[in-house]
């Protein structure tokens, strides 16, 4: 009997088609071992994030909190203004908060237009852990955080207040601006060889007060199949949940897609979708496989993502030759 994969092998060979095989890496043509632990996260941030989940995955601990452990350091760091604590406002003032995280069995958690709490992903997790839903928003995510004994918080750094005061002055809403983005996404694998990711966000600047953007949305922001891979997002929220980005990018590795070029794939999609649009939007896709291979692709060269694994402790860049 001819089994899929069977079918597929004498099918590329039949074909001539060597090349095919870069792109389409059949689970049976790989030799290598995997590559464990490993965390990958989005922007330079994504450094000290890293190193943090880092200590976790190398004694041999989970990649769920690792993840969560990681992506707490920029939630909780006031010189970084799209995330948690000193994160910009909405165009009311507001700093909402979305967050999501996703585990090896498919368990995910996420909150959406949170305010006050500096640790959002810890309370996406106990949705997760501690009801029977996926997702919780505004006051009643904030209502099941203070009851789950999280406190209440000022968010707004006066920094950040500052800012927003400047610009309610020109009152010019720029979704697309390319310094208009920053969400830290951050994806591992552990020593077991499990899967997880986490997504954290104050979301696009000055943004209508209420708007929820892919961060706390399961499959756009951030998927996870442990016979797969895992995937996240960072850039402009409305075209990554129009693809359902992360999920489309584990789908393509389910399939074969190495993780760069499941991430070039669905990057394609958006550019096909916007046209002439395309110039000020940035979106960037971050995805790990299995095997602990990983790869990136974002619209605009100014995307960047940290690595950590025995190996490596690195940002790569878009123009990096191997932006894998
Ligand atoms: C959002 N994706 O709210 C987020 C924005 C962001 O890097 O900062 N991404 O749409």
């Amino acid at each position: 009997m001819t089994t899929r994969r069977g079918f597929l092998r004498s099918t590329v060979f039949a074909a001539g088609a060597l090349p095919f095989i870069n792109r389409l890496r059949l689970p049976g043509f790989r030799s290598g071992s995997v590559t464990k632990p490993l965390v990958l996260s989005t922007w330079n941030f994504g450094m000290p994030a890293n190193k943090e989940a880092w200590k976790i995955l190398d004694a041999g601990g989970k990649a769920l909190d690792a993840v969560e452990a990681g992506v707490k350091i920029p939630e909780g760091d006031p010189k970084v203004t799209s995330v948690g604590y000193g994160g910009l406002p909405d165009r009311d003032g507001h700093v909402t908060l979305d967050a999501c995280i996703m585990d090896e069995d498919f368990n995910c958690g996420s909150v959406a237009f949170l305010e006050g709490i500096m640790h959002p992903i810890s309370v996406a997790r106990l949705v997760m852990e501690k009801t029977p839903h996926i997702m919780l928003a505004g006051d009643g995510a904030l209502q099941f955080a203070l009851q789950n004994g999280f406190k209440k918080e000022n968010l707004l750094t006066p920094e950040a207040e500052k800012k927003w005061k400047e610009w309610t002055e020109k009152n010019n809403y720029i979704p697309y601006e390319k310094t208009n983005h920053d969400t830290i996404g951050m994806i591992a694998i552990d020593k077991a060889g499990n899967l997880s990711g986490a997504v954290t966000t104050s979301g696009l600047k000055y943004k209508y007060h209420g708007r929820v953007g892919d961060s706390p949305i399961i499959g756009a922001a951030l998927y996870v199949n442990n016979d797969a891979g895992a995937a996240t997002a960072t850039g402009v929220g409305e075209e990554v949940i129009r693809i359902c980005g992360a999920h489309t990018i584990v789908e393509l590795m389910a399939n074969g897609y190495s993780p760069a070029d499941a991430c070039k794939a669905a990057v394609e999609r958006i550019i096909k979708i916007k046209k002439d649009n395309i110039k000020d939007i940035q979106v960037g896709f971050l995805a790990l496989n299995k095997y602990g291979e990983y790869g990136a692709y974002a619209i605009q060269n100014d995307f960047e993502y940290a690595v950590y694994s025995e190996t490596e402790n690195n940002i790569l860049k878009k123009s990096d030759y191997s932006f894998r």
